[in-house]
């Protein structure tokens, strides 16, 4: 009943001339019709994005927990919204470290996310020590309870494990591994969102790329990717998309 999700996040790269590369993206969403797609591009890019192709969600990669106000060089899910967003990335382990984002503060820019009208994709996950000391499961699920949005419900929420050590590192958990963090993940919003719980999509994130995506995708409760180095040419994005299909 949950359809697959393939999310790209191009962090802070690309260009206007990058944009080309959508093009072909959105060919092959169109021609993958049981299967969303979405590119999170820097807010520079949000609506000449959003302006070049339809069949592609384009999304922002962060928003502020406030509508607007006194915070130079922030920007605001509604503003994201004006320019034609459709979704946004909150919580992204570089950003929990880079600007030292507390769950609470994850929680609050998915609440302004959703009162904005985006949808949106909530990042957990746990680092290498955590996941060396056997409390990996322990560590995402308690993150998840404390920054999952009031309202979770599946109309407008995916919640993305991204394992910190499996980020553009070429580095990947097992199948069983993500399978087992899956379960945890979605035994837990059995617990946090009731009846709304197997309605949210649950993504893996880290590492992503056309040869791993089938095998993972593959794996119990997952429900698509967050794709980042892999989402920023065509060639390498389409078969992670064809993958879910
Ligand atoms: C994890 C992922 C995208 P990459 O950050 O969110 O990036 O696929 O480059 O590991």
């Amino acid at each position: 009943m949950r359809r697959k999700l393939i999310a790209g996040n191009w962090k802070m790269n690309g260009s206007l001339g990058a944009l080309a590369e959508l093009d072909a993206i959105e060919a092959a969403a169109t021609g993958t019709p049981g299967v969303d797609v979405a590119v999170a591009v820097p807010a520079t890019l949000i609506n000449p994005a959003v302006e070049r192709v339809s069949a592609v969600a384009i999304g922002a990669q962060d928003v502020h927990q406030g509508e607007c106000g006194a915070h130079t060089g922030c920007i605001s899910a509604v503003m994201v919204r004006e320019v034609g967003a459709r979704f946004s990335i909150v919580g992204h382990s570089e950003r929990r470290a880079d600007q030292a984002e507390s769950d609470a503060h994850v929680k609050g820019k998915a609440e302004a996310a959703r009162a904005a009208g985006l949808s949106v994709i909530l990042c957990v996950g746990e680092s290498l020590e955590d996941r060396d000391a056997g409390r990996a499961e322990q560590v995402v699920t308690d993150q998840l309870a404390r920054s999952l949005p009031q309202g979770a419900a599946g109309e407008w929420l995916s919640v993305a494990y991204e394992p910190i050590w499996a980020i553009g590192t070429g580095r990947t958990p097992t199948v069983e591994d993500v399978a087992a963090m899956h379960g945890a993940l979605r035994a837990r919003l059995r617990e946090l969102a009731g009846g709304e719980a197997d309605a949210i999509r649950l993504l893996y994130g880290g590492s992503v790329n056309d040869a791993n995506a089938a095998a993972l995708l593959g794996a119990g409760d997952v429900d698509g990717a967050l794709v980042g180095g892999a989402s920023l040419t065509a060639a390498k994005f389409v078969p992670i998309i064809e993958a879910a299909a």
